[in-house]
């Protein structure tokens, strides 16, 4: 079995992004930087916008149990107001902030009591995160995009579950893509994992297991600087995974690198167009909502050709 602790000692980016006795929260979205955000613009041609976010409602992929779908209650129908002519319409979301699309914080995941950058564990209390947490991420995510589309380079519809993803394999897609992975670059690694789900609509088959990222791709995404990576998947990483512990990937991407997880996005419709224009990057937006000491935050990511 392959040993997770190592993998992230080796890849460790603590202190990496510390400056004048500040301790970085932010991680590999430092890589981000005003430089490569100005030359993501050039992504920009035609001005289509793929709309990467999945529905955030009842036919969501959370089956009974540990998460919920997100609920819609109406708090105001504008039905017996007396404002004179103005009516309105007021209304709540019940979810947990990792039912859907969203990304997940630097607090979201750590091992043998510290988080990324070294913070205690403690940090976590009923109260929200202390460190490391989504608002941490405010003035981003926005780059340039890079959708690695594995499942069209295996001329497959879907991988299936426990199908692992390696770091050659990368290689391959991007290279038959005629694709450049930059440093800086939020990748998007399309499994077909959700296409599957729209057609089977199988909550517990999408969550109980999945294709992925296999452990050996920290390192790919570790030594090509990129700054957060994203899946149409629920997890990332291939389930069951390849190391005795759950969620290794998770382990090392977020608490050792600091690398930022986007997960559950709908990556089809810009898999087909990339396909058809053979261009594969383009500018990608995705800012988590602010929502102070949380772990997660629901998105609705573009990505803009
Ligand atoms: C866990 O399930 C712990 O993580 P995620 O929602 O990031 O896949």
């Amino acid at each position: 079995m392959t040993d997770f602790r190592e993998i992230g000692r080796r890849l460790s980016n603590w202190g990496r992004w510390d400056r004048d006795g500040e301790r970085d929260e932010r991680g590999t979205t430092n890589f981000l930087t005003p430089e490569r955000i100005v030359a993501a613009a050039g992504s920009v041609r035609t001005g289509k916008v793929f709309d990467l976010g999945i529905p955030f409602g009842p036919g969501g992929p959370q089956p009974a149990g540990m998460r919920m779908n997100p609920v819609l209650l109406m708090a105001e129908t504008g039905d017996d107001q007396d404002f004179g002519a103005m009516h309105f319409a007021d209304d709540y979301v019940f979810m947990p902030l990792q039912a859907a699309s969203q990304w997940d914080a630097l607090a979201h995941v750590y091992y043998d009591d510290q988080l990324y950058n070294g913070f205690p564990a403690s940090s976590i209390t009923p109260h929200g995160a202390k460190r490391c947490s989504i608002d941490k991420q405010a003035k981003g995510i926005a780059g340039r995009g890079v959708l690695i589309d594995i499942a069209r380079h295996r001329g497959v519809p879907w991988l299936d579950a426990g199908e692992v993803i390696t770091p050659d394999e990368l290689d391959a897609a991007v290279s038959a893509q005629g694709t450049q992975i930059r440093p800086g670059d939020v990748v998007a690694v399309r499994t077909g994992w959700r296409t599957k789900f729209v057609q089977d609509g199988d909550r517990e088959a999408f969550m109980s297991a999945e294709p992925g990222l296999g452990l050996a791709c920290c390192e790919w995404l570790h030594d090509h600087e990129i700054s957060a990576v994203c899946s149409d998947n629920w997890a990332i990483e291939v389930l069951p995974g390849e190391s005795d512990a759950l969620l290794a990937v998770h382990m090392v991407l977020i608490r050792d690198l600091g690398m930022t997880l986007g997960e559950m996005l709908d990556l089809d419709e810009l898999a087909d167009d990339c396909a058809a224009d053979g261009r594969y990057d383009y500018f990608f937006c995705a800012p988590p909502i602010k929502f102070r000491r949380a772990v997660g935050s629901p998105i609705n990511p573009l990505a803009i050709k």
